[in-house]
C-alpha cells in the first residue's frame, strides 16, 4: 500500500483479476466506487469494480454536478437529504478537495399553478426538516441579481422555491475521491473489464463472465446507471427502465457572474457556473430510447435562446463544448435499490437524470446491505418490489426540469 503514496497515483494501475471476489462491483461510476469505500470501511475483503470505460466515463463524469433535496415525496426528501449531509462533510472524510458549494438554489415560477406547485414543495420539505421556501421575484432579484426579472419577458418570473442548502460539487473529484479512498481501503479498481455475462446456479449468480476471463463471486453490484437493463437481463433480472440520453453544454469562461444555481421547468432549462467560469447548462431529458451518446443541433438552439432571455448577458459568450449521457429512467421517476429475485445481485439502478447527488448515500446503504443481508430502512421504499405491488413513490415534477 505504501507504494501508492510514493508513486503518487491516485489509485493502483489494474492488476490481473483474481480468480474469485467476495463482492463484485459492475460499474465504475460514483455510485459503484461509493459502494466500494464504504464496503471498505466496513472491511469487507476482496471486493472489486469493474467498469468497462475508464472511471468515471459514464454519466458520473457527464453531469451538471447539481446536489439538492428538495424532493416532493417524504420518502424521496429523507433519502437525498441524507446524501446531502453526507456531502457535505466527504471533502474532510475522504481528504480530497471536492469544490463543493453549496451556493443556493432556485427553482423559478413563471405562472399562479406554478407558484402554488412550489409553495406546496416548500411545506414538504419544510415537514421533513430541509431548508426551502417561497420567493417572490423581489427576493429572487437579490439573491440572483444578473437575472432578468423584467415583466416584459415571455415568461415573466414570478417567484421561486429557494432551497439554501442545494449546490454544484466537482463531479470527477466526487469520482476520483472515492476511487482513491476505495484503493486505499483494499478494494481493486478494474478499468477497461467489461462485464459480459453472469453464471448462475439457481437463484444465485456464481461467475462474472467479462472480456478478461470469468470470476466467481459471492455478491454483485449493479450499478451501471444507463446500461442496467443490460445488466439486468444478463442475469435474469427484468428492469421496468427505459434508457434516454440527457444533454448539456458549457460556455468559455466567463467572470464570475453567477453564485446561484437557476432552474425553469417551464424554460426547459437549468444553469450553473464552474469555479473554472464556465456556464454549465442542460435541459430536459430526449424522448426517445438509445444507447448513442450524440448531441443534437435542437437541443443547442433552444437551450440557448431560453438561457439568453434569462441571462441576455451572455449574448457574446461562445459555447465550449456540448455532450451527451445516459439516463435509466424509473416510471415513477424514484430510483430503484436493494435486492433483485437473483438472491445475490444488487441494485443501483432508476437513477434518471437525477442520480450524481445520491451516491454517498446509495454508496453507504448498498454497502449495508451487501455486508449485513438487511435493507436499511432509508432504501426500504425503493425496492424492485414496488412496481408489482403498486407502491410507487412518484417523483414526477420534482425530478428535474423535464419532469
Ligand atoms: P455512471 O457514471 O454512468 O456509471 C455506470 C458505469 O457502468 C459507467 O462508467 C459504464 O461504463 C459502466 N458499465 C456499463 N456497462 C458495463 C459493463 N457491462 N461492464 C462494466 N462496466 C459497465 N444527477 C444529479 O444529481 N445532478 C445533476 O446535475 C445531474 N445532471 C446530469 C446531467 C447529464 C448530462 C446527465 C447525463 C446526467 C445527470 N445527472 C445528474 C444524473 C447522474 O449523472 C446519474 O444519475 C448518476 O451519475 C448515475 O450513477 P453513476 O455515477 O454510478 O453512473
Ligand atoms: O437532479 O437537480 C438535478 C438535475 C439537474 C440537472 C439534471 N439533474
Amino acid at each position: 500500500m505504501r507504494e501508492i503514496f510514493r508513486s503518487g497515483r491516485m489509485w493502483r494501475r489494474r492488476g490481473d483479476l483474481r480468480d474469485s471476489y467476495d463482492v463484485v462491483i459492475v460499474g465504475g461510476g460514483a455510485h459503484g466506487l461509493a459502494t466500494a469505500y464504504y464496503l471498505g470501511q466496513l472491511g469487507v475483503k476482496k471486493v472489486a469494480v469493474l467498469e468497462k470505460g475508464y472511471i468515471g466515463s459514464g454519466a458520473a463524469g457527464r453531469n451538471t454536478t447539481i446536489l439538492r433535496s428538495n424532493y416532493k415525496t417524504p420518502e424521496g426528501a429523507r433519502f437525498y437529504d441524507a446524501s446531502i449531509h453526507m456531502y457535505e462533510r466527504l471533502s474532510q472524510e475522504l481528504e480530497f478537495n471536492l469544490l463543493f458549494s453549496q451556493c443556493g438554489h432556485l427553482t423559478l415560477a413563471h405562472t399562479d399553478r406554478a407558484m402554488f406547485v412550489m409553495a406546496n414543495r416548500a411545506e414538504v420539505n419544510r415537514l421533513h426538516g430541509i431548508d426551502s421556501k417561497l420567493v417572490d421575484t423581489a427576493q429572487v432579484k437579490r439573491l440572483c441579481p444578473p437575472l432578468n426579472v423584467s415583466p416584459d419577458a415571455t415568461y415573466p418570473v414570478m417567484g421561486a422555491l429557494y432551497h439554501p442548502p442545494g449546490g454544484i460539487i466537482r463531479h470527477d473529484a466526487v469520482v476520483w475521491g472515492y476511487a482513491r479512498g476505495a484503493d486505499r481501503l483494499g478494494v481493486e479498481i478494474h478499468p477497461y473489464t467489461e462485464v459480459t455475462g453472469f453464471e448462475r446456479s439457481g437463484s444465485r449468480i456464481t461467475g462474472v463472465r467479462t472480456n478478461r476471463g470469468t470470476v466467481r463471486v459471492g455478491q454483485v453490484v449493479n450499478a451501471t446507471a444507463g446500461w442496467s437493463s443490460l445488466l439486468g437481463e444478463m442475469a435474469g433480472v427484468e428492469l421496468p427502465i427505459t434508457t434516454h440520453i440527457l444533454q448539456a453544454c458549457v460556455t468559455e469562461p466567463v467572470k464570475p457572474l453567477l453564485d446561484v444555481v437557476i432552474v425553469s421547468s417551464q424554460m426547459h432549462v437549468y444553469i450553473s457556473q464552474s469555479d473554472r467560469g464556465e456556464f454549465v447548462m442542460g435541459s430536459e431529458i430526449e424522448p426517445w430510447t438509445t444507447y448513442r451518446m450524440q448531441g443534437t443541433l435542437n437541443f443547442l438552439q433552444d437551450l440557448t435562446r431560453h438561457t439568453l432571455e434569462l441571462f441576455p448577458q451572455l449574448e457574446h459568450a461562445r459555447l465550449l463544448r456540448s455532450w451527451a449521457g445516459l439516463c435509466d429512467l424509473s416510471p415513477d421517476y424514484s430510483p430503484i435499490l436493494g435486492r433483485t429475485e437473483v438472491e445475490n445481485f444488487h441494485l443501483s439502478a432508476g437513477w434518471g437524470t437525477y442520480g450524481f447527488k445520491a451516491a454517498p448515500i446509495v454508496g453507504r446503504t448498498l454497502a449495508d446491505l451487501v455486508h449485513t443481508g438487511k435493507t436499511p430502512e432509508l432504501i426500504a421504499p425503493f425496492a424492485l418490489e414496488r412496481f408489482y405491488e403498486d407502491q410507487l413513490v412518484s417523483e414526477l415534477a420534482a425530478a428535474a426540469v423535464s419532469h
